[in-house]
């Protein structure tokens, strides 16, 4: 397979903000007198905020409490929190071996984007001054499907003008992995938690991630 394009999720990937969704989640679930602990938070890693918040509403028998726009309101909540919250990151929050990882991809060709459906991901690559490493960027807000539908990773294989199969794609959810190989492209899982699907490359870290192993395999 010849690599074209390496499609990157950001929350968990890029950066570790996945501790600012538990956080923000967590303020609120507390406001409400909702259990929510690191196993619920596991559940809601690269899916939507409103769908995040039916899960926590699920897990505390709490489903019909709210009107949907009551629902909306407390999930623009979260993200109020959250807004807050990642105004501290700076580009030492970048997980390591992602920089030199790209840099080496952009050397020979390889095409990078950003496939995460967090409205709040120009934001964080601005805060990491990282938004000039990628030839793409997708616009969570014109997503109408998220993971596990492989919209947003077919969006990015589409701008950059390029087949899924040229594609890979890497993730640390169980969303996010079935999401690329719903999209026909090679997964590489980063620490991913829940493995009832499993990532083609499992990599315990952003650390292990490696040019020449991952973009120049022979199957
Ligand atoms: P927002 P990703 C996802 O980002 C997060 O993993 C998920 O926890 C979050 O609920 C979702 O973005 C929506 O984020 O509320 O900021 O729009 O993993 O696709 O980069
Ligand atoms: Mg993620």
């Amino acid at each position: 397979m010849s690599v074209k394009a390496l499609i990157f999720d950001l929350d968990g990937v890029l950066t570790d903000t996945a501790k600012y969704h538990y956080l923000a989640w967590k303020k609120l679930a507390d406001e409400l007198g909702f259990y929510f602990d690191e196993d619920i938070n596991e559940l809601l890693k690269g899916v939507s905020r409103i769908n995040s918040f039916e899960i926590i509403l699920q897990k505390n028998n709490a489903s019909q409490k709210f009107t949907p726009a009551e629902k909306e309101a407390l999930a623009n909540k979260k993200n109020e929190y959250y807004k807050e919250m990642i105004e501290q990151l700076t580009p030492d929050d970048i997980l390591e071996g992602i920089v030199p990882f790209i840099t080496e991809a952009r050397k020979n060709g390889v095409k990078c984007a950003v496939a995460s459906i967090s409205k709040n991901a120009p934001r964080v690559l601005q805060l990491l001054k990282i938004s000039d490493l990628f030839d793409y960027i997708a616009d969570a807000a014109l997503v109408k499907k998220p993971k596990p539908d492989p919209e947003i990773f077919l969006t990015c294989a589409n701008a950059l003008g390029f087949e899924p199969c040229e594609c890979i794609g890497i993730e640390d959810a169980q969303a996010g992995i079935e999401s690329i190989h719903a999209a026909g492209m090679t997964s590489v899982g980063i620490n991913v938690a829940v493995t009832s699907v499993k990532p083609d490359i499992a990599l315990k870290s952003t650390r292990e991630l490696d040019f020449e192993k991952i973009c120049n395999r022979n199957d």
